[in-house]
């Protein structure tokens, strides 16, 4: 096998040498809350194998830059909506650790009151409204939430993460047809990873055709960013979001990004072959974290000692978590019909 899908950034050797845009705060925040996304999701994959999480899981490590940038790019009470790999965007907006956890060991703490499982975490305190697992189902869901604040005259905006086999359902493009026609306050967001579950981009689209080229073909901006790169992530998502709030209507943004696990579950999976391994070695060089923090220490921003306090912290925090999720109660019978429609 060979390396079918090269990193074609240019990493963060382009901003070396120039000023900062940003403020320290906002930067040391960026490599902060990648690395909490990261050490959270070791853990939970340190500890699935004892099959207590009862939920199945779809690790973002490699993603991280995607839901760190573009979630600090929008207030809380935008919203945001996700498909099954829904960790980071769900941490990065602000959702509970404690109730992203007990969900996933399907306690009655859990985000979704243990009904969802991983796939399905919301939190709407912060704004984070809901995440599907049916591939493109939470885009038109996205779409409508939009079009209610532009009826409302709201000055929000909405977030559809989505990934690139999303881009293969008629949904999708239903529902960019309808922003753009619109105008409506949406970002559509597209983390380009190259697979679906284990079909390679190219068995699945035509060669040549760039997904946010499809895009543009509707009439809104199309734009295709490196997605492991934050503080890329970060500018395009707040042009965009200035775009949708001043009523001009939607964008849409593909990052280019890898996911480093399996499809679903925890560990790699490339050795059943539809990858080769050496890919995955390929991406992990260029880490979104660290090559944040290698930055920030070349511009004298950040040290090992600042990162060493913070590893401290992102561990108390986690252990605390888990602690918190693996005592909380089960759901008991008589709970099960609460939350339940039927006509
Ligand atoms: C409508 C629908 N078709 C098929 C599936 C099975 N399925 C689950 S995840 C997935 C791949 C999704 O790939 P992508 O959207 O690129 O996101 P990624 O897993 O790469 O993050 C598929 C085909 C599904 N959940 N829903």
């Amino acid at each position: 096998m060979t390396i079918k899908y090269k990193y074609s950034g240019r990493g963060y050797s382009s901003r070396e040498n120039q000023a900062l845009s940003l403020d320290k705060e906002l930067l040391v925040a960026f490599y902060r809350d990648m690395l909490r996304i990261r050490r959270i999701e070791e853990e939970i994959e340190s500890r699935y194998h004892e099959d207590e999480m009862k939920s199945p899981i779809h690790l973002v490590m490699g993603h991280e830059a995607v839901s760190v940038g573009s979630c600090s790019a929008l207030k809380k009470d935008d919203l945001i909506y996700c498909g099954h790999r829904t960790h980071g965007h769900y941490l990065a907006k602000g959702g509970s650790l404690k109730g992203m956890l007990s969900e996933l060991y399907c306690r009655i703490n859990g985000c979704a009151g243990s009904r969802g499982g991983s796939m399905h975490l919301l939190d709407k305190s912060v704004g984070m409204a809901g995440s599907s697992a049916i591939v493109a189902g939470a885009i038109p869901i996205a779409t409508g939430a939009a079009l209610s604040f532009q009826l409302k005259k709201q000055e929000q905006v909405v977030v559809a993460y989505l990934g690139d086999a999303a881009t293969e359902e008629g949904a999708c493009w239903e529902a960019v047809n309808f922003a753009a026609l619109k105008k409506l306050p949406v970002i559509f967001f597209c983390e380009n990873n190259f697979f679906s579950v284990c079909s390679s981009l190219e068995v699945r689209q035509p060669a040549n055709v760039e997904i946010y080229k499809k895009a543009e073909g509707f009439g809104l901006p199309g734009v295709q960013i490196d997605g492991t790169q934050v503080l890329d992530v970060y500018e395009a998502t707040q042009k965009a979001v200035a775009r949708a709030r001043k009523g001009e209507g939607p964008t849409f943004i593909e990052a280019l990004t890898y996911r480093w696990r399996g499809h679903g579950g925890a560990g790699d999976d490339s050795a059943s072959g539809y990858r080769d391994p050496e890919e995955v070695r390929h991406w992990e060089q260029f880490c979104p974290i660290n090559g944040l923090y290698d930055y920030l220490v070349k511009k004298g921003l950040y040290n090992a000692a600042e990162k060493d306090l913070a590893e401290k912290e992102i561990t108390a925090e986690i252990q605390e978590a888990f602690e918190f999720a693996i005592s909380s109660p089960n759901p008991e019978e008589k709970d099960l019909y609460t939350h339940v429609y039927s006509p």
